[in-house]
């Protein structure tokens, strides 16, 4: 069985609010299908979600009432998202089960304090595809959170029989400095000793690549395999679901694993 995150960047153009990337999705669903694995779904929230979530300083948590509109604006936006991601599994042949986060986690202090995972597995030995996304969710202290994808990757890796978890991104993979800088090479291999020499640009309120190393790393403790993947060139997805190399960066508790 097999975690994915679908990215933001990849299954909508960050650039422009709620703009989908319906051709990039509908392929990457075909490619989970066809691939026949079990997976969790799991998809970011491009700009379904960052673009409001930014301008309403949703991260920090609560600090007036005039974010109100926008919590609720963004958690109704990134559902929009969720029904595209529900309806292109569906056309894929697979049968999507919808688990929104504020539904199943309640944060504290910006910390995931509780979440649900055996819904996700019921769900699974059921027969059917559990879905999640980045959303807003309650915080106890702070009001609201963002629960990002990346932190229900890591928190779902604990589940029993999870082989890979998958990251689906805009580029080939990790690289030591931002991918578009000159000399920028692809990282093969992290491991917590590596030297990240990325600056990552950071236009995520959730962080982008860093996130994804700092959770990448958590999922590995638990020996499961991740793999960080491009997910724009087609067959990619279907290949790492298979076992199979394809270009990208992994990440691992020791270099030794
Ligand atoms: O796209 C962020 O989730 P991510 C969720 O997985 C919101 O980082 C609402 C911005």
């Amino acid at each position: 069985m097999h975690l994915i995150k679908l990215g933001g960047s990849v299954i909508t153009d960050k650039s422009s609010e709620k703009t989908l990337r319906k051709g990039a999705l509908y392929r990457l669903t075909k490619e989970i299908a066809a691939s026949g694995e079990k997976v969790i779904l799991i998809h970011g929230a491009g700009s379904f979600g960052h673009i409001l979530a930014k301008e309403g300083k949703l991260n920090g948590g609560f600090q007036g009432e005039w974010q109100f509109e926008y919590f609720s604006k963004v958690q109704k936006d990134v559902r929009e998202l969720n029904l595209y991601v529900l309806s292109a599994l569906l056309d894929a042949g697979l049968r999507p089960v919808s688990l929104p986060p504020s539904m199943i986690t309640i944060y504290k202090n910006g910390v995931m304090e509780h979440f649900v995972p055996d819904i996700f597995e019921l769900y699974l030995e059921l027969g059917m595809t559990p879905v999640s996304f980045g959303d807003v969710v309650l915080d106890k202290e702070k009001g609201f959170a963002i629960c990002s994808g990346d932190h229900l990757m890591s928190a779902l890796s604990s589940l029993k029989g999870i082989e890979t978890a998958i990251f689906v991104t805009d580029v080939d993979g990790i690289y030591d400095r931002p991918p578009d800088e000159k000399g920028a090479k692809l990282m093969k291999e992290i491991t917590p000793n590596s030297e990240i020499a990325t600056k990552m640009l950071n236009e995520d309120v959730t962080g982008g690549m860093k996130e994804k190393i700092r959770h990448g790393l958590l999922i590995a403790e638990n020996r499961v395999r991740v793999r960080v993947i491009n997910g724009l060139v087609e067959g990619r997805l279907e290949k790492a679901l298979k076992g199979e190399p394809v270009a990208g960066t992994e990440i691992r508790w020791s270099s030794h694993d």
